[in-house]
């Protein structure tokens, strides 16, 4: 075959301190250690005009009505998404750290509508797979850096976890590879059960949209 295979898409979602950065970063290696072409975004990216004004806003030195945060959540995918779409046409497999998940769960933890909170997403591209990285909030609580940020809270992030319950159950309805992790256990043992999921994704089948 001389068609290329497309770069497969992955999402990990968890709490805040549910690990997630860690678990991008040795994925990213161990891909890259196997010769694949490997990208990492992270959401929000803070580096750009919208993300600096999200960035102030988790960091609570501006208030924005929850709706416009929200909006301003989903722009900021927007305006990456051309990048990775046309990185993982080519081969390279993109990793995101947070995704539209992260978007639905928080806005809809301060009482927006659940499906408002999904429509600015609509049309992004649908991963092969998304695994959320439980740990009970209250456990997370106690990692650092905790309560630095708007939303780190534990009454929130019981909300959030609630709310992630609910999506994996929708996706999961709609087909999506949404799997749920113990995050609890050892960097390494999360480690090797992501790496066991990622080496099922088929990337034979074109992306489909959220
Ligand atoms: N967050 C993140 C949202 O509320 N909506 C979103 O769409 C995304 C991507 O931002 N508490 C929240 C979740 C986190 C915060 O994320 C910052 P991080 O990964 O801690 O930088
Ligand atoms: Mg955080």
């Amino acid at each position: 075959m001389s068609i290329q295979n497309r770069g497969s898409l992955i999402v990990i979602e968890g709490l805040d301190r549910s690990g997630k950065s860690t678990q991008c970063q040795l994925l990213l290696e161990d891909l890259q250690a196997k010769g694949k072409r490997v990208q990492l975004y992270k959401f929000p990216d803070r580096t750009t005009a919208i993300g600096k004004k999200i960035d102030s806003y988790l960091k609570e030195t501006s208030q924005l009505s929850d709706q416009v945060i929200h909006l301003l959540f989903s722009a900021n995918r927007w305006e990456v998404i051309e990048d990775i779409q046309s990185k993982i046409q080519s081969g390279t497999t993109c990793i995101l750290d947070r995704y539209a998940f992260s978007g639905i769960a928080f806005s809809a933890a301060k009482g927006l509508n659940w499906e408002w909170c999904k429509s600015p997403d609509r049309g992004l591209p649908r991963p092969d797979l998304v695994i959320f990285l439980h740990v009970r909030p209250e456990i997370a609580a106690k990692r650092g850096q905790y309560g630095e940020e708007r939303y780190e809270k534990v009454e929130i992030q019981k909300k959030v976890e609630k709310n992630f319950e609910r999506i994996e159950r929708e996706y999961m309805e709609e087909g999506m590879a949404f799997i749920t992790l113990d995050a609890s256990t050892s960097v390494e043992a999360v480690h090797s059960q992501i790496m066991n999921l990622v080496d099922k994704i088929d990337t034979s089948k074109a992306l489909d949209t959220l």
